[in-house]
Protein backbone atom coordinates (compact mmCIF):
# COMPACT_ATOMS: atom_id res chain seq x y z
CA UNK A 1 0.00 0.00 0.00
CA UNK A 2 1.74 3.26 -1.12
CA UNK A 3 1.78 5.69 1.94
CA UNK A 4 0.85 9.05 0.63
CA UNK A 5 3.96 10.51 3.15
CA UNK A 6 6.69 8.22 2.31
CA UNK A 7 8.56 8.97 -0.37
CA UNK A 8 10.79 6.72 -2.32
CA UNK A 9 13.49 7.86 -4.34
CA UNK A 10 12.40 6.48 -7.82
CA UNK A 11 15.85 4.08 -8.10
CA UNK A 12 14.56 2.63 -4.45
CA UNK A 13 11.34 2.12 -5.72
CA UNK A 14 12.41 0.36 -8.67
CA UNK A 15 14.50 -1.74 -7.41
CA UNK A 16 12.16 -2.91 -4.24
CA UNK A 17 9.51 -3.86 -7.19
CA UNK A 18 11.49 -5.87 -8.87
CA UNK A 19 12.71 -7.94 -5.81
CA UNK A 20 16.41 -6.59 -5.66
CA UNK A 21 18.01 -6.10 -2.44
CA UNK A 22 17.53 -2.66 -0.84
CA UNK A 23 19.73 -1.37 2.58
CA UNK A 24 18.47 1.17 4.49
CA UNK A 25 20.74 3.73 6.45
CA UNK A 26 20.28 6.69 9.18
CA UNK A 27 20.91 10.26 9.48
CA UNK A 28 21.20 11.17 12.52
CA UNK A 29 24.88 9.63 12.81
CA UNK A 30 24.59 11.98 9.46
CA UNK A 31 23.60 15.48 11.07
CA UNK A 32 24.38 14.27 15.15
CA UNK A 33 27.12 11.95 14.73
CA UNK A 34 29.85 13.26 13.43
CA UNK A 35 31.30 16.54 12.54
CA UNK A 36 31.07 18.74 9.19
CA UNK A 37 32.53 17.34 6.12
CA UNK A 38 33.56 14.28 6.96
CA UNK A 39 29.74 13.27 8.19
CA UNK A 40 28.82 14.05 4.42
CA UNK A 41 31.75 12.23 2.90
CA UNK A 42 31.41 9.29 5.18
CA UNK A 43 27.91 9.30 4.16
CA UNK A 44 28.19 9.06 0.20
CA UNK A 45 30.95 6.45 1.03
CA UNK A 46 28.80 4.39 2.80
CA UNK A 47 26.25 4.30 0.17
CA UNK A 48 28.43 3.57 -2.42
CA UNK A 49 29.81 0.70 -0.03
CA UNK A 50 26.37 -0.86 -0.34
CA UNK A 51 26.04 -0.24 -4.08
CA UNK A 52 29.60 -2.17 -4.28
CA UNK A 53 27.90 -5.72 -2.90
CA UNK A 54 25.06 -5.09 -5.64
CA UNK A 55 22.55 -3.79 -3.36
CA UNK A 56 20.74 -0.22 -3.51
CA UNK A 57 21.05 2.30 -0.71
CA UNK A 58 17.97 4.16 0.69
CA UNK A 59 19.40 7.12 3.38
CA UNK A 60 16.67 7.91 5.33
CA UNK A 61 14.90 10.96 6.74
CA UNK A 62 12.81 13.38 6.98
CA UNK A 63 12.75 16.24 4.23
CA UNK A 64 9.93 19.23 4.32
CA UNK A 65 7.01 16.94 6.56
CA UNK A 66 7.88 13.85 4.33
CA UNK A 67 9.47 10.37 5.36
CA UNK A 68 11.81 9.89 2.87
CA UNK A 69 13.64 6.52 1.65
CA UNK A 70 16.53 7.14 -0.46
CA UNK A 71 18.23 11.09 -0.18
CA UNK A 72 20.01 13.01 -3.44
CA UNK A 73 23.38 14.09 -2.98
CA UNK A 74 22.25 17.47 -1.73
CA UNK A 75 20.12 16.11 0.89
CA UNK A 76 22.72 14.68 2.50
CA UNK A 77 24.77 17.77 2.25
CA UNK A 78 22.46 20.13 4.09
CA UNK A 79 21.58 17.50 6.50
CA UNK A 80 25.24 17.12 7.53
CA UNK A 81 26.02 21.24 6.94
CA UNK A 82 22.97 22.11 9.40
CA UNK A 83 24.53 19.33 12.25
CA UNK A 84 22.34 19.45 15.44
CA UNK A 85 20.54 22.74 13.95
CA UNK A 86 18.76 19.68 12.26
CA UNK A 87 15.80 17.52 14.46
CA UNK A 88 16.86 14.55 16.13
CA UNK A 89 13.73 12.52 14.92
CA UNK A 90 13.07 9.32 16.71
CA UNK A 91 9.44 7.36 16.26
CA UNK A 92 7.69 10.03 19.35
CA UNK A 93 9.23 12.79 16.97
CA UNK A 94 7.48 12.08 13.14
CA UNK A 95 3.82 13.43 14.15
CA UNK A 96 4.92 16.51 15.17
CA UNK A 97 7.70 16.65 12.13
CA UNK A 98 5.55 15.76 9.47
CA UNK A 99 2.55 17.94 10.53
CA UNK A 100 4.44 21.06 10.24
CA UNK A 101 6.52 19.97 7.10
CA UNK A 102 9.80 19.74 9.19
CA UNK A 103 13.05 18.09 8.62
CA UNK A 104 13.97 15.90 10.70
CA UNK A 105 17.65 13.64 10.63
CA UNK A 106 16.26 9.86 11.50
CA UNK A 107 17.40 7.65 14.32
CA UNK A 108 17.78 3.69 14.35
CA UNK A 109 14.13 3.62 15.90
CA UNK A 110 12.79 5.78 12.70
CA UNK A 111 14.54 4.66 10.12
CA UNK A 112 13.65 1.27 11.03
CA UNK A 113 9.70 2.75 10.94
CA UNK A 114 10.85 4.32 7.23
CA UNK A 115 12.32 1.31 6.31
CA UNK A 116 9.10 -0.87 6.73
CA UNK A 117 6.87 1.02 5.19
CA UNK A 118 8.60 1.65 1.89
CA UNK A 119 9.42 -2.37 2.44
CA UNK A 120 13.25 -2.38 3.12
CA UNK A 121 14.15 -5.36 5.68
CA UNK A 122 17.62 -4.59 6.10
CA UNK A 123 19.53 -1.54 7.40
CA UNK A 124 23.14 -0.54 8.22
CA UNK A 125 24.60 2.19 11.28
CA UNK A 126 26.95 2.23 13.66
CA UNK A 127 26.02 1.80 16.98
CA UNK A 128 22.43 1.24 17.68
CA UNK A 129 20.49 2.95 21.26
CA UNK A 130 19.84 1.18 24.18
CA UNK A 131 19.97 1.36 28.40
CA UNK A 132 21.90 4.04 29.53
CA UNK A 133 24.10 3.87 32.48
CA UNK A 134 22.22 4.44 35.45
CA UNK A 135 18.85 3.80 33.95
CA UNK A 136 17.44 2.29 37.06
CA UNK A 137 16.55 6.33 37.91
CA UNK A 138 17.22 8.16 34.87
CA UNK A 139 14.32 5.66 32.86
CA UNK A 140 16.56 6.21 29.81
CA UNK A 141 16.24 3.45 27.36
CA UNK A 142 16.43 4.25 23.94
CA UNK A 143 13.67 4.11 21.89
CA UNK A 144 15.47 1.64 19.44
CA UNK A 145 15.06 -1.38 21.24
CA UNK A 146 11.44 -1.00 21.40
CA UNK A 147 11.55 -0.53 17.77
CA UNK A 148 13.54 -3.56 17.51
CA UNK A 149 11.02 -5.43 19.60
CA UNK A 150 8.10 -4.70 17.33
CA UNK A 151 9.28 -3.81 13.34
CA UNK A 152 10.93 -6.29 11.19
CA UNK A 153 13.96 -4.78 10.39
CA UNK A 154 17.32 -6.56 10.94
CA UNK A 155 20.04 -3.73 12.32
CA UNK A 156 23.39 -4.42 11.19
CA UNK A 157 25.54 -2.53 14.13
CA UNK A 158 29.22 -2.57 15.59
CA UNK A 159 27.10 -3.37 18.58
CA UNK A 160 26.94 -0.07 21.05
CA UNK A 161 29.22 1.89 23.01
CA UNK A 162 29.89 2.16 26.27
CA UNK A 163 28.57 4.58 27.03
CA UNK A 164 25.46 2.64 27.81
CA UNK A 165 25.26 -0.31 30.41
CA UNK A 166 25.85 -2.95 27.69
CA UNK A 167 24.24 -6.17 30.13
CA UNK A 168 20.68 -4.33 30.71
CA UNK A 169 20.60 -3.48 26.94
CA UNK A 170 20.90 -7.20 26.39
CA UNK A 171 19.29 -8.31 28.79
CA UNK A 172 15.84 -5.73 27.23
CA UNK A 173 16.40 -7.23 24.22
CA UNK A 174 16.07 -10.82 25.76
CA UNK A 175 12.72 -9.81 26.98
CA UNK A 176 11.50 -8.36 24.17
CA UNK A 177 12.65 -11.48 21.92
CA UNK A 178 14.87 -9.13 19.68
CA UNK A 179 17.71 -12.06 18.37
CA UNK A 180 21.20 -11.03 18.88
CA UNK A 181 23.71 -12.34 16.46
CA UNK A 182 27.30 -12.22 16.40
CA UNK A 183 29.11 -12.07 12.56
CA UNK A 184 32.11 -14.17 13.22
CA UNK A 185 32.01 -12.95 16.91
CA UNK A 186 30.70 -14.70 20.25
CA UNK A 187 31.32 -11.68 21.98
CA UNK A 188 28.70 -8.13 21.64
CA UNK A 189 31.02 -5.82 20.81
CA UNK A 190 31.19 -2.71 22.15
CA UNK A 191 31.72 -0.21 19.21
CA UNK A 192 35.23 1.41 18.99
CA UNK A 193 36.51 -1.88 20.15
CA UNK A 194 36.05 -5.72 19.61
CA UNK A 195 35.24 -6.93 22.70
CA UNK A 196 33.03 -5.81 25.74
CA UNK A 197 32.70 -9.15 28.04
CA UNK A 198 29.16 -9.85 27.11
CA UNK A 199 28.34 -12.46 24.62
CA UNK A 200 25.91 -12.40 21.93
CA UNK A 201 22.91 -15.30 21.70
CA UNK A 202 24.54 -16.76 18.48
CA UNK A 203 27.25 -16.90 16.14
CA UNK A 204 26.73 -17.16 12.46
CA UNK A 205 29.86 -16.75 9.92
CA UNK A 206 28.30 -15.91 6.55
CA UNK A 207 25.17 -13.59 5.58
CA UNK A 208 23.44 -16.59 3.56
CA UNK A 209 23.32 -17.93 7.36
CA UNK A 210 22.10 -14.75 8.80
CA UNK A 211 19.79 -13.97 5.57
CA UNK A 212 18.18 -17.54 6.43
CA UNK A 213 17.37 -16.91 10.46
CA UNK A 214 15.75 -13.80 9.26
CA UNK A 215 13.85 -15.18 6.50
CA UNK A 216 12.65 -17.83 8.62
CA UNK A 217 11.86 -15.37 11.72
CA UNK A 218 9.94 -13.74 9.60
CA UNK A 219 8.30 -16.59 7.94
CA UNK A 220 6.56 -17.59 10.91
CA UNK A 221 5.41 -14.59 11.95
CA UNK A 222 7.85 -13.39 15.01
CA UNK A 223 7.35 -9.79 15.54
CA UNK A 224 10.15 -7.32 15.24
CA UNK A 225 13.61 -7.01 14.19
CA UNK A 226 17.13 -8.47 14.79
CA UNK A 227 20.60 -6.58 16.14
CA UNK A 228 23.39 -7.79 13.49
CA UNK A 229 26.77 -7.67 15.76
CA UNK A 230 29.54 -6.81 13.05
CA UNK A 231 32.78 -5.83 15.04
CA UNK A 232 35.31 -2.86 14.13
CA UNK A 233 37.86 -4.14 11.72
CA UNK A 234 40.96 -5.36 13.79
CA UNK A 235 43.14 -2.81 12.59
CA UNK A 236 41.15 0.31 13.29
CA UNK A 237 39.60 -0.99 16.66
CA UNK A 238 40.56 1.24 19.73
CA UNK A 239 42.04 0.20 23.29
CA UNK A 240 39.30 -0.75 24.58
CA UNK A 241 40.86 0.42 28.41
CA UNK A 242 42.26 3.52 27.05
CA UNK A 243 38.22 4.49 26.25
CA UNK A 244 37.12 3.07 29.12
CA UNK A 245 38.57 6.14 30.78
CA UNK A 246 37.47 8.77 28.11
CA UNK A 247 34.02 7.35 28.27
CA UNK A 248 34.08 7.88 31.86
CA UNK A 249 35.14 11.28 31.66
CA UNK A 250 32.80 12.51 29.24
CA UNK A 251 29.97 10.75 31.10
CA UNK A 252 30.98 13.12 34.34
CA UNK A 253 31.30 15.89 31.87
CA UNK A 254 27.26 15.16 30.72
CA UNK A 255 25.93 14.82 33.84
CA UNK A 256 28.27 18.13 35.74
CA UNK A 257 26.44 20.09 32.70
CA UNK A 258 22.99 18.24 33.51
CA UNK A 259 22.62 16.95 29.89
CA UNK A 260 20.06 14.93 29.74
CA UNK A 261 17.42 12.33 27.14
CA UNK A 262 18.51 13.30 22.98
CA UNK A 263 20.72 15.49 23.83
CA UNK A 264 23.13 12.98 25.90
CA UNK A 265 24.01 10.55 22.89
CA UNK A 266 25.10 13.63 20.14
CA UNK A 267 27.08 15.14 23.46
CA UNK A 268 28.97 12.21 24.38
CA UNK A 269 29.91 11.65 20.73
CA UNK A 270 31.63 14.38 20.26
CA UNK A 271 33.31 14.74 23.75
CA UNK A 272 34.48 11.54 22.98
CA UNK A 273 35.90 12.92 19.38
CA UNK A 274 37.62 15.64 21.19
CA UNK A 275 39.17 13.69 23.74
CA UNK A 276 40.63 11.00 21.74
CA UNK A 277 42.27 13.67 19.36
CA UNK A 278 39.71 12.33 16.45
CA UNK A 279 40.60 8.85 16.60
CA UNK A 280 37.51 7.58 17.50
CA UNK A 281 36.17 9.58 14.31
CA UNK A 282 38.29 7.21 12.20
CA UNK A 283 37.23 4.13 13.63
CA UNK A 284 33.86 5.29 13.46
CA UNK A 285 34.07 5.43 9.82
CA UNK A 286 35.68 2.59 9.62
CA UNK A 287 33.06 0.30 11.72
CA UNK A 288 30.31 2.16 9.63
CA UNK A 289 31.71 0.90 6.36
CA UNK A 290 32.46 -2.38 7.85
CA UNK A 291 28.55 -2.95 8.13
CA UNK A 292 27.09 -1.28 5.02
CA UNK A 293 29.55 -4.06 3.28
CA UNK A 294 28.10 -7.29 5.77
CA UNK A 295 24.55 -5.59 5.11
CA UNK A 296 25.02 -5.24 1.70
CA UNK A 297 25.78 -9.02 1.20
CA UNK A 298 22.92 -10.04 3.79
CA UNK A 299 20.20 -8.14 1.48
CA UNK A 300 21.59 -9.89 -1.29
CA UNK A 301 21.24 -13.23 0.29
CA UNK A 302 18.01 -12.55 1.44
CA UNK A 303 16.62 -11.75 -1.62
CA UNK A 304 18.03 -15.41 -2.80
CA UNK A 305 16.28 -17.18 0.06
CA UNK A 306 12.92 -15.65 0.19
N1 LIG B 1 25.01 5.52 18.97
C1 LIG B 1 26.11 5.82 18.28
N2 LIG B 1 26.06 6.74 17.29
C2 LIG B 1 24.89 7.36 16.95
C3 LIG B 1 23.71 7.01 17.68
C4 LIG B 1 23.81 6.09 18.66
O1 LIG B 1 27.17 5.28 18.57
O2 LIG B 1 24.88 8.19 16.04
C5 LIG B 1 22.40 7.63 17.30
C6 LIG B 1 21.57 6.63 16.46
O3 LIG B 1 20.82 7.36 15.51
C7 LIG B 1 20.65 6.03 17.50
C8 LIG B 1 20.38 7.21 18.38
O4 LIG B 1 19.47 5.50 16.95
O5 LIG B 1 21.63 7.89 18.47
C9 LIG B 1 19.90 6.82 19.75
O6 LIG B 1 19.53 7.98 20.44
P1 LIG B 1 18.64 7.88 21.77
O7 LIG B 1 19.52 7.18 22.76
O8 LIG B 1 18.34 9.30 22.12
O9 LIG B 1 17.43 7.07 21.39
MN1 LIG C 1 17.36 8.51 25.56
Amino acid sequence: MPNALLLCAPEVRAALEDHRPVVALESTIIAHGMPFPKNVETALLVEKTVRSTGAIPATCAVVGGKLKAGLMAAEIELLGKEGAAVAKASRRDLPFLLSQGKNGATTVASTMIIAHLAGIRIFATGGIGGVHRGAATTMDISADLQELAQTPVAVVSAGAKSILDLGLTLEYLETFGVPVIGYRTEEFPAFYSRKSGFGVDYRLDSAEEIARLLHVKWQIGLRGGAVIANPVPEAHQLDAGVMQHVIAEALQEADRNDIRGKAITPFLLSRIEQLTGGSSLEANIRLVLNNAQLAGEIAVALEKVS
